[in-house]
């Protein structure tokens, strides 16, 4: 899973990437439009607790590539780096500035809803552009011969331009699986789920600052719209987290009131965003996080695995990591009852504990 972050400039952009990647960038760094790329590693208590019941040779987090782009505007997105970058990835960070800080400019007061306005509408020309370069050629060519394949791609496009020209994002658009199909090739930018990440100051009030500030910015009908997520993070406050041990870490957000660092919140959010969920697989050797869609059926998350578990697939022995906990092994809760054999058709949920019997 990949994730762009994006927004206008000198908002925090790459400041956000340092922190989630632990990476740093230098400033000399060839080309402004080739974007940073950095893995992260995505947070989870519930595998670092079974880690320490099966005290593995290896523990594996499941893990995000986020890609650090250029600031946002008109002439970015005519440029093929900076344009390739987002069209390839899953979903869209938008870092968007509620810090005061006279120091560093920005255009206009600290005004979220317009500058998220703002990056939505280059988006939407861009994607605009694009539709109508296509539409053109579709006519030609519906002129010459007709095709019924043509015709729904002519037909579903018109929608398109229509709703973008209403200046709403296709990530609002409703398209049918068969629709979605047919504009993948596309990799439209508004049609992307996008998490808007507000950037605030720090302040002694912390905690209570990041959970009001969607209100206090007027995001409600904004976050409740389709494919669109607003959190909030201080990347000042961060910045300082990425440097400490686990347990200076764990006093500093007390001190704040908060229980976790906003990084974890915002990949959880991401998560929820794009639907996701995570199941784990564990043993002496291997403790392992798996990302998979929600509603994914037993024997398509075995094949996340490997494909051959997929193809060979007989039963998944199945437990909620919790009730693994708590019996303190497989065999204590297969005793209990609470470990529970699942066949193929069986929906996975968040924080199943799967063990893949298979004839390969
Ligand atoms: N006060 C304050 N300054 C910040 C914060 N986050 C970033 N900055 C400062 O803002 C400036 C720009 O930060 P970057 O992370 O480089 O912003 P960017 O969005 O990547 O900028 P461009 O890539 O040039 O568009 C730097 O001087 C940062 O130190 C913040 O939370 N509070
Ligand atoms: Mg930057």
């Amino acid at each position: 899973m990949k994730s762009g972050i994006i927004g206008l400039p000198q908002v925090g952009k790459t400041s956000l990437f340092t922190i989630l990647t632990k990476q740093q960038v230098t400033a000399a760094h060839g080309n402004p439009r080739e974007a940073h790329l950095g893995m992260v590693t995505v947070p989870d208590d519930r595998l670092d607790k079974l880690a320490a019941l099966y005290d593995p040779r290896k523990l594996i987090h499941a893990t995000v590539e986020y890609a650090d782009v250029a600031a946002m505007s008109q002439e970015a997105l005519k440029e093929s780096a900076f344009l390739n970058t987002l069209r390839t990835v899953d979903s869209l960070t938008h870092v968007v500035r509620a810090f005061e800080d006279p120091s560093i400019p920005h255009a206009g007061a600290i005004d979220p809803l317009r500058d998220i306005r703002n990056v939505d509408f280059d988006l939407m020309v861009s994607d605009l552009g694009q539709i109508e370069k296509r539409l053109e050629r579709l006519e030609k060519d519906l002129k010459r011969m007709k095709s019924a394949e043509l015709e729904r791609e002519h037909e579903l496009l018109v929608r398109a331009r229509k709703h973008l020209e209403s200046e709403r994002p296709l990530r609002e658009m409703e398209m049918t699986p068969d629709d979605k199909k047919a504009v993948r090739g596309f990799m439209f930018l508004s049609e992307k789920p996008m998490l808007c990440v507000l950037n605030i100051g720090e302040s002694s009030q912390l905690g209570r600052d990041l959970e009001t500030c969607a209100d206090r910015y007027h995001l409600q009908e904004l976050a409740a719209r389709p494919n669109v997520g607003v959190t909030a993070i201080c990347g000042k406050v961060e910045a300082e987290l990425a440097e400490m041990s686990e347990t200076d870490a764990a006093d500093f957000l007390a001190s704040y009131g908060l229980q976790e660092s906003g990084l974890t919140r915002l990949i959880r959010k991401t998560y929820e965003l794009l639907g996701l969920i995570s199941f784990f697989t564990v043993g002496e050797d291997e403790c392992r996080a798996w990302t998979i869609p929600t509603n994914t059926r037993a024997v398509a998350a075995a094949g996340a695995i490997h494909t051959d578990l997929e193809k060979h697939f007989i039963r998944a022995e199945t437990i909620r990591w919790d009730q693994l906990l708590e019996a303190g092994s497989e065999a204590n809760a297969r005793a209990k009852g609470t470990l529970r054999l699942e066949g193929k058709e069986y929906i996975v949920k968040d924080g199943d504990v799967m063990h893949i019997r298979h004839s390969g």
